[in-house]
């Protein structure tokens, strides 16, 4: 009986969307999406918390197209905390390493401060308190004329000063207004740093980047479903989203863990892996702020194979976003994703948004050298619960399929559910970004959805056969020109 009435299970490539009568245009579309209640996104594309994918390099760049990464947890939870902080200070303009003088020295020391350190303005600093500021158009004419005077003689003493919570563009119209070049930022009056006008117009504001409310980049980091330090650390080093990371999150005691790390932590809570409309209420009632789904459909994962369980990917999207959009709560489709007609099915049926190995692993900002193989160039990309993860590295592989990871590790003592590889090397994070986009948009336009939330409402499926699937695919020709959206491996 519960073989021959089993359910059917459907995945990305059994199904196309229809087009709909549509008065929506690809350019015009708007991809922004609310991942909850704090959290808002440009584009709706997370990073995986893998260790060939997700480091400060890349969630830098993913959060500056839009999207959010989520830095993995195969490393000390120090390492991690400051993986987070580097994401959270990329975009600083303050320099934090200010040299400074005392109104007492000569202006040749001046002088020859500014030219070892490359540097055209000092702050003049006495009693912790800044006096005043020296540039190089003060102490030029003075050398040159041979006059050694004290820098308080020469020195602008009406300096202007910006605090430490204003933002790039109100402290530009400060320096305008004041015809001054440079600012330095105080903190309860003392001096914590120095912003340029050269440094806040150099500087490349990326105006579909994901930002909180100091205008930093978001950032999402992983913790184990029992690591509690970890999660309380990464949440103060401000982390916007802790991710649960686990293989399996209906898993009773990481659905009851649930509720305790909710209550210590301030970032959003994201939970997963799940894969049914079961475990999404169970998550949902301990308190969940989003859903993760996708059990066995990662491009490296073999745990449908190794342990023979798993939903096809747009089967459980689907399950999971209907008990999961009566509660407001975000779903998040884990893995399978190949191309951006996946994105945009994962969307249809339900998702959120996307989270991204494969599409991520190989670009310029992942994790990795570039190696060159039969005159291609590839990157190494490896499932986190394949051996080498859980080897080599912190254990972060390991825990996450349950497995035991104190004491030495021996290859023969752990079961592995995922695989070791190369991608094809993709190019900067904004490039794959670019097409991936482009192509949702495409299908939104296609489908009449202006936006995510009408996407979810019109997208309507067609499930197609492996005829279907052959004729969706290029076929008859030989490809001579590789396209960046269709690539060949
Ligand atoms: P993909 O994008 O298809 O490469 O899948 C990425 C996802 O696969 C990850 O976000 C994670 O949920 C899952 N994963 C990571 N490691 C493994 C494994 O070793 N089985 N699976």
């Amino acid at each position: 009986e519960k073989v021959n009435n089993a359910p059917k299970g459907y995945t990305f490539d059994d199904f196309l969307l229809v087009p709909n009568a549509s008065w929506v245009e690809a350019k015009n579309v708007n991809t922004k999406i609310q991942l909850s209640k704090k959290i808002k996104l440009n584009i709706p594309v997370l990073s995986a918390a893998m260790d060939t994918v997700s480091e400060s390099e890349l969630a830098i760049a993913l959060a500056q197209e839009g999207g959010i990464g989520v830095i993995h947890r195969n490393m000390t939870s120090e390492m991690e905390v400051e993986e987070v902080k580097k994401v959270k200070s990329a975009e600083e303009i303050t320099i934090r390493d200010v040299v400074t003088i005392t109104p007492d020295s000569d202006i040749t020391t001046v002088q020859d401060i500014m030219e070892n350190e490359s540097i055209s303005g000092l702050p003049v600093i006495e009693d912790d308190k800044i006096v005043g500021i020296i540039s190089k158009r003060d102490v030029k004419p003075m050398i040159r004329s041979g006059v050694n005077k004290k820098v308080n003689e020469i020195m602008t003493s009406d300096v202007v000063t910006i605090e430490e919570t204003i933002s790039p563009e109100e402290a530009l119209d400060i320096a305008y207004e004041n015809k001054v070049e440079r600012l330095p930022v105080v903190r309860e009056g003392k001096l914590v740093g120095i912003v340029t006008i050269r440094d806040i117009l150099n500087h490349d504001n990326h105006p579909n980047a994901a930002r909180d409310k100091h205008g930093k980049l978001l950032v999402a980091a992983a913790a184990g479903p029992f690591d509690l330090d970890r999660a309380i650390a990464l949440d103060e080093a401000g982390a916007d989203i802790i991710s649960i990371d686990c293989a399996h999150a209906h898993n009773m005691n990481v659905v009851k863990f649930v509720e305790t790390m909710k209550d210590n932590i301030d970032a959003e809570l994201c939970v997963g892996n799940i894969a049914t409309a079961e475990a999404a209420e169970d998550l949902i009632a301990q308190g969940a702020d989003a859903l993760k789904v996708g059990i066995g459909p990662g491009s490296m994962c073999t745990t449908r194979i190794v342990a023979g369980v798993g939903v096809p990917q747009i089967t459980a999207i689907s399950q999971v976003a209907d008990v999961a959009k009566d509660s407001g709560i975000p779903v998040i489709g884990d893995g399978g994703l190949r191309y951006s007609g996946d994105v945009a099915k994962a969307i249809g049926a339900g998702a959120d948004a996307v989270m991204l190995g494969n599409l991520l692993a190989g670009t310029y900002e992942s994790p990795g050298d570039v190696v060159v193989m039969n005159g291609r160039k590839y990157k190494t990309y490896r499932g986190m619960g394949s051996m080498g993860a859980m080897t080599g590295g912190f254990g972060g592989g390991a825990d996450r399929y349950f497995q035991e990871v104190k004491g030495p590790m021996k290859h023969s003592k752990l079961v592995p559910e995922g695989v070791e590889g190369a991608v094809p090397y993709k190019g900067k994070v904004s490039e794959v970004m670019f097409q991936l986009i482009g192509g949702l948009k495409a299908s939104m336009g296609y489908c009449g959805a202006k936006d995510i939330k009408s996407m979810h409402e019109k997208a309507r499926f067609v499930q197609i056969t492996a005829g279907g699937l052959k004729e969706s695919h290029p076929h008859d020709l030989l490809i001579t020109n590789e396209s960046p959206n269709y690539p060949l491996l």
